[in-house]
């Protein structure tokens, strides 16, 4: 809390009632007059047209996954197809308020979101810049396929562009939207606006937000919206991103001319279900959704129910909840009412809905009430509609034949979404403005203080640095954030306690004073949307620093990890970037919920890179390689590590990088090697000290350092040499990563193994409170019984630990 901030007893403990403003409820009135004028009757038409063509989309993947042929075209998709036949007016009349700089993020039923906003925002661009944008994207390959759908003008061309592009992403193309790496339900198309779409339900809301904070920190124009459906409401990352929406700090603490909170809207289309639960009175307890924005802030988010079955009723509101963003007064929830008339996917046998329900929303269909609604005020005629109609199916018949035409020669190739996986670039800044910056870094306190600490653990006289002299691990860290901050202006930090306290470890001490608060700041304790932030802002083009307390708390950031971080660049095909670290520390001292190291969990996942490192040559080294890069880093912390000083070699003033992948010898030797991950380097290096002086076994000690990726070269050389190895870790036994190493250099190196790999991790338990935790730790005796009883007979030695493999066996046995 900023000390300027006082919270005063008497006023807190006050006696009162709260009162909560009204929320609107479906007030539009029409106006054709004023809908006129503010859309031009063409663009009233368009509007229409982009309903059907939504409708003549869904319908006809719907006939195509039910039936398998459309109009006399077979063809088998095998993916998902969420279909949104019913909630057109609310995705058209959402666009139809929107500008070119405007951003969408969806769900898994997005197919309709993003016909419209493509289509919408392919209207309003000029015409060079709309044929630049179809020609430059994937080297023209989908504007190629897209110019054999029969057109009269650029606008039609743009038209099949848009319905090819999506199509062909959906049934796995390679010239789609996304290479075939996105389908279905992860489908979009950035040059128009439409960003990803998601498949974990509520995925988008976090993100969402992240890309709002990337346009509000970097003063870039437009808003955002996360179009989420009304089952989202109970997921926890959706609550979590309101939460980091709505902080009082945008208007209160950062800088005025930032602009106020970031330009976020929450779209719920409340179509009233889940799959098969019901939100309205069975699954959820808020009975009209707009009521939760009452909850969040005093102005109610802005939250309003709109009619979404009337287009230009949901403009309205856009239109209205987009100036007050811009304006910096967000977050906006909207409760967008709709209805999803097809089912949940094709195999939805609408068991949970009656009939009845049905057809009533089938009788005030939104496209032939809009339709009436035209020809009414003649706007249009019913011929021109139905003529329309007949344009938008002959359009998208010739798409489908082409989208289903010669389909396994145009599919990516394994190689290719191997090259997509990471995007392994270098990128010193991500704009080219100045930083933005409280002091020059020469005059922070930090950076003074540390100019006069030692840099090498030990003086020449080979005795101890005391720790208030020393360089030590943290401040590797801290010199590796200034720099980047001072060099990217787009670079922002935040998580919990990161900014007055320092970090709660207090690598950031001193980041306070230089840095100001929009780039640096704290969050709420929500973990999954400090994470999922950072995917949003680190896809839209800026660096993200987001920091998880302990390993442990990945638990609660778990989706925004694995499937989010992790995923983007690859779904995406490679368009866009994740230059994201997630800082987590592992802990000690703090029993079974705060002492895990998860490395194995991360090194599990595809798409993301792990580091550990375990001195502060390397914590500096390691952490300017993250930060230079463009892929998502995991970067692990040992909170035991964060006071140590750099025993191996000196710690540079300037500027470099630890080479990627490359372990470290940290001491030479003949007989065996013993290669640690993280902490228990320390631990094996005094190992390594016993088996030395009191049996003459020459040990030689790598530092792993990296998970993801690992070069193995120096570890199989350094095998090679001794024919023995040990690997330890402080993570628990079972499941280890270092069982992956285990068994690669059993594969890579078996001919020069003279024992097995030997395993040493913690015991598969809880962590025991700090007093007991030897036991549970691997220790330096662990590690020498383990090498006497598993690799080689030490003359004389006696165990004081029971490393044999039959008790590991009884260990397995019982699971422990
Ligand atoms: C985290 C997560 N849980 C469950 C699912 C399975 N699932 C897919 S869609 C869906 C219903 C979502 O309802 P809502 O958010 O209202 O969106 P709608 O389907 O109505 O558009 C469920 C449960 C999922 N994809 N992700
Ligand atoms: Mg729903």
């Amino acid at each position: 809390m900023p000390k300027n901030m006082l919270v005063d007893p008497s006023t807190v403990r006050r006696s009162g009632e709260l009162e909560i403003s009204k929320i609107p409820l479906n007030q539009y009135r029409p106006d054709f007059a004023a809908e006129r004028a503010r859309f031009g009757v063409e663009e009233l038409r368009h509007m229409w047209m982009d309903m059907v063509y939504i409708r003549e989309f869904e319908s006809m993947l719907s006939a195509l996954k039910t039936t398998g042929t459309w109009h006399g075209v077979s063809y088998n998709h095998k993916g998902p197809a969420h279909l949104s036949i019913g909630q057109e007016a609310s995705a058209v009349g959402q666009c139809a308020a929107l500008e070119l700089d405007d951003q969408v993020f969806g769900s898994h039923r997005s197919h309709g979101e993003i016909l419209a906003k493509c289509l919408s925002a392919a209207r309003k661009l000029p015409d060079t810049r709309l044929q630049d944008v179809m020609e430059s994207f994937l080297e023209g390959e989908t504007l190629r396929a897209a110019e054999r759908v029969p057109h009269q003008s650029l606008r039609e061309l743009a038209e099949g562009f848009v319905l090819y592009g999506t199509l062909a992403e959906i049934f796995a193309r390679r010239d789609g939207f996304n290479r075939g790496l996105g389908g279905s339900m992860h489908a979009f198309f950035t040059p128009l606006g439409s960003m990803p779409n998601n498949a974990i339900v509520g995925g988008s809301a976090d993100i969402a937000t992240g890309a709002a904070l990337f346009k509000r920190i970097n003063r870039k124009p437009g808003i955002v919206i996360a179009n989420i459906g009304d089952g989202s409401m109970g997921c926890g990352p959706v609550w979590e991103a309101i939460c980091l929406a709505a902080m009082e700090q945008y208007r209160t603490l950062w800088p005025k001319e930032v602009g106020g909170s970031p330009p976020i809207l929450f779209n719920f289309f409340n179509n009233f279900y889940g799959m098969g639960g019901q939100t309205h009175g069975e699954t959820m307890g808020y009975q009209i959704l707009a009521r939760v924005g009452a909850g969040v802030n005093p102005e109610n988010m802005h939250a309003e129910r709109v009619d979404g079955y009337n287009p230009l009723a949901v403009a309205d509101a856009v239109a209205r909840k987009r100036r007050l963003l811009l304006e910096g007064q967000g977050p906006v929830l909207l409760d967008t009412v709709t209805y999803r008339i097809s089912g949940h996917s094709p195999s939805d046998a609408s068991s949970y809905r009656s009939k009845e329900e049905i057809e009533r929303w089938q009788a005030e269909d939104a496209i032939d009430a809009f339709g009436a609604y035209l020809v009414q005020n003649k706007a249009a005629t019913s011929g021109e509609l139905e003529s329309g109609r007949l344009a938008a199916r002959e359009r998208l018949l010739a798409v489908v034949r082409l989208a289903t035409g010669d389909a396994a020669e145009k599919r990516v190739a394994g190689p290719f979404i191997e090259s997509v996986m990471f995007s392994g670039l270098k990128a010193e800044k991500l704009d080219d403005r100045p930083a933005e910056l409280l002091q020059p870094l020469a005059e922070n306190q930090r950076v003074k203080a540390l100019t006069g600490k030692a840099r090498f653990a030990l003086a020449p006289d080979g005795k101890p640095i005391p720790k208030n002299k020393l360089y030590q691990y943290r401040d590797g860290l801290f010199e590796a954030m200034i720099h980047r901050f001072a060099v990217d202006p787009t670079m922002a930090a935040w998580g919990e306690e990161n900014r007055d306290w320092g970090g709660a470890f207090a690598v950031y001490r001193g980041l306070t004073e230089a840095v100001p608060y929009h780039r640096l700041f704290n969050s709420p304790i929500s973990e999954g949307a400090i994470v999922g932030a950072g995917v949003g802002y680190a896809l839209s083009g800026g660096r993200a620093v987001v920091e998880l307390m302990y390993c442990d708390f990945m638990g609660r950031a778990g989706d925004e990890l694995f499937n989010q971080a992790s995923k983007w660049q690859s779904m995406s095909a490679g368009l866009l970037r994740m230059p994201l670290v997630v800082r987590v520390s592992v802990g000690s001292k703090y029993g079974a919920q705060h002492s895990q190291d998860w490395a194995a969990l991360v090194s599990h996942i595809p798409g993301l890179k792990a580091f550990f490192p375990a001195t502060p040559h390397d914590a500096k080294g390691m952490l300017n390689l993250a930060l230079a890069g463009t892929d998502p880093v995991v970067f692990f912390e040992s909170q035991i590590l964060y006071d140590v000083g750099e025993r191996f070699e000196p710690v540079p003033e300037g500027y470099y990088e630890t080479p990627e992948g490359e372990p470290a010898v940290r001491k030479k030797g003949t007989d065996l090697t013993i290669a640690t991950l993280g902490a228990t380097l320390y631990r094996a290096l005094e190992a390594a000290e016993v088996l030395e002086k009191n049996y003459g076994l020459s040990t030689e000690v790598m530092d792993l350092r990296f998970i993801t990726p690992l070069h193995y070269e120096a570890l199989i050389d350094s095998v090679k040499k001794t024919g023995r190895l040990v690997l330890a870790s402080d993570a628990c036994e079972r499941g280890s990563f270092l069982h992956t190493v285990a068994s690669n250099v059993t594969q890579f190196a078996f001919d020069e193994l003279d024992a097995p790999v030997a395993v040493v991790g913690s015991r598969n338990w809880i962590t025991p409170a700090p007093e007991m935790e030897q036991v549970f730790f691997p220790q330096k005796e662990g590690i020498v019984d383990t090498v006497h009883e598993r690799i080689v007979p030490l003359p004389g030695h006696v165990c004081s630990t029971v490393q044999t493999s039959g008790e590991l066996l009884r260990r397995c046995r019982h699971g422990v």
